[in-house]
């Protein structure tokens, strides 16, 4: 029972039953300059729902999450942004890991749906610098939508201020930001504790009801921004541990493949090329072992006839330093089939893991063989490139190095999508 449990946690979740774990809350991340009262928002909300206070449990130092039975939403609180780079690096790397955590472990309570950027009301100012923050935190949270919440908003003056200005450096922001701007979708002043100003006059608190019915009725649509993010923020996962999968396979294969031993160079690789393709398949979540076998022994065959039959392995042969020892062709041969094969795994895998194509019956045999005939040609073209900056001194080390830097390129390409031909 306790390994069954282990091994559940290890499986990487599919994002859809992370889409369907759905528990009707909506997770507000809330962001903000140190001391601008992001703390006080959140008791002043838990209060004003009769909670206890003190239910935040610590993520980490820098994250809270708080939740009541009551209220519809959670909020995360976060440690303020503060202008020392040390604490900066440290307080956004936090952030952005949590961000993905949820989406990693499958975690309801972690997936963000929405931001509450909190601004102190009284300094009556937006740094740009601060607006690139929430980008730069929720990153992978495309479009996460962002509600500006400008707290001890004591006067009326300031309100009426803060709220152009916020438009305008929203607005500046955008401009220069166009391919990643920021959706801010409402800006509501607060004040969530009594004010006093004198012993006669205190600012009462104001704007609560305001920020939480406004957020109660944008969650349907915040869901929604936040289901296609976390569909790609898992793609990306998936496609970043393939890809270490396949650069760790592939340097394996170019250091076998310059071993010399009188063993034909593909029995010894079929172990290495098919624990790397079954690996990706797990990535994926490929259920049906029949058919993933055969793509596995498809991918495999078409590769060794695709680098001999097209001219590929003369045009290897004759790149300078390679014809120099059987042992860097071989080398290069088989790091070159092993980065093709797994690439094209990622591709297929992936595609099948989104519904684009059906395993069972699509003619992925002939896909492979296209695949390959498109990779195949690319790698050679590095390695060509490595062998003219090197004046064709080169070696399987080298040859590896090359390979590797090639699947973090592909890595890049690939970048949470499936590739159009
Ligand atoms: N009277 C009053 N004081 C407030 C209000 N909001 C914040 N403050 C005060 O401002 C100070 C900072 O507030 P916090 O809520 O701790 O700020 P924070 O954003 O959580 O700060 P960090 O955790 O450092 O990021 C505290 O002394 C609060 O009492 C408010 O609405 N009314
Ligand atoms: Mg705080």
């Amino acid at each position: 029972m306790a390994s069954e449990k282990k091994d559940d946690k290890k499986r990487i979740p599919k994002y859809e039953q992370i889409i369907a774990m759905d528990d009707n809350k909506i997770n507000i991340l809330i962001l903000g300059t140190s001391g601008c009262g992001k703390s006080t928002l959140i008791n002043a909300i838990l209060e004003a729902n009769e909670a206890p206070t003190g239910v935040g449990e610590a993520v980490t130092k820098e994250i809270k999450i708080y939740q009541n039975e009551e209220l519809p939403f959670r909020m995360i609180d976060t440690v303020g942004y503060e202008y020392g780079l040390f604490r900066q690096n440290k307080i956004k790397h936090a952030i952005a890991s949590f961000c993905k955590e949820g989406v990693k472990t499958a975690d309801v309570e972690k997936l963000i749906h929405m931001i509450w950027f909190c601004i102190d009301g009284t300094t009556k100012r937006i740094d740009q610098e601060v607006l690139g923050y929430i980008k730069s935190v929720t990153n992978d949270w495309k479009n996460v939508p962002v509600f500006v919440v400008f707290t001890k908003s004591y006067s009326r003056i300031e309100i009426e201020e803060n709220t152009l200005m916020a438009n305008a450096a929203i607005e500046k922001y955008n401009n220069s930001h166009k391919k990643r701007p920021l959706n801010v979708k409402e800006i509501i002043p607060v004040v969530a504790k009594g004010y006093p100003i004198d012993d006669a006059v205190t600012v009462a608190p104001m704007g609560l009801d305001d920020l939480i019915s406004k957020t109660i009725a944008f969650a349907p649509e915040a869901k929604q921004i936040s289901e296609s993010a976390i569909k790609e923020i898992d793609l990306k996962i998936k496609n970043a541990m393939a890809n270490s999968l396949i650069g760790a396979a592939t340097t394996g294969a170019t250091a076998v493949g310059a071993l010399p031993i009188p063993i034909p160079d593909a029995t010894i690789l079929v172990p290495i090329q098919s624990g790397m393709l079954r690996g990706v398949g797990k990535i994926y979540d490929i259920q049906d072992k029949g058919v993933a076998n055969e793509i596995i022994n498809t991918i495999l065959k078409v590769g060794a006839t695709t680098m001999a039959g097209k001219g590929l392995l003369s045009a290897l042969k004759a790149i300078p330093g390679m014809n120099i020892a059987a042992a860097v062709l071989n080398a290069a041969v088989a790091g070159s089939i092993t980065l093709a094969a797994g690439e094209i795994s990622n591709i297929l895998f992936k595609k099948a893991y989104t519904n684009e194509i059906d395993l069972k019956s699509v003619d992925w045999s002939k896909e492979v063989e296209t695949l390959f005939k498109d990779y195949l040609p690319g790698i050679i073209e590095a390695l060509k490139k490595l062998s003219a900056e090197r004046d064709g001194k080169i070696d399987a080390k080298s040859i590896g190095e090359v390979l590797a830097v090639l699947a973090k390129t592909f890595l890049k390409e690939n970048k949470g999508k499936t590739k159009k031909e």
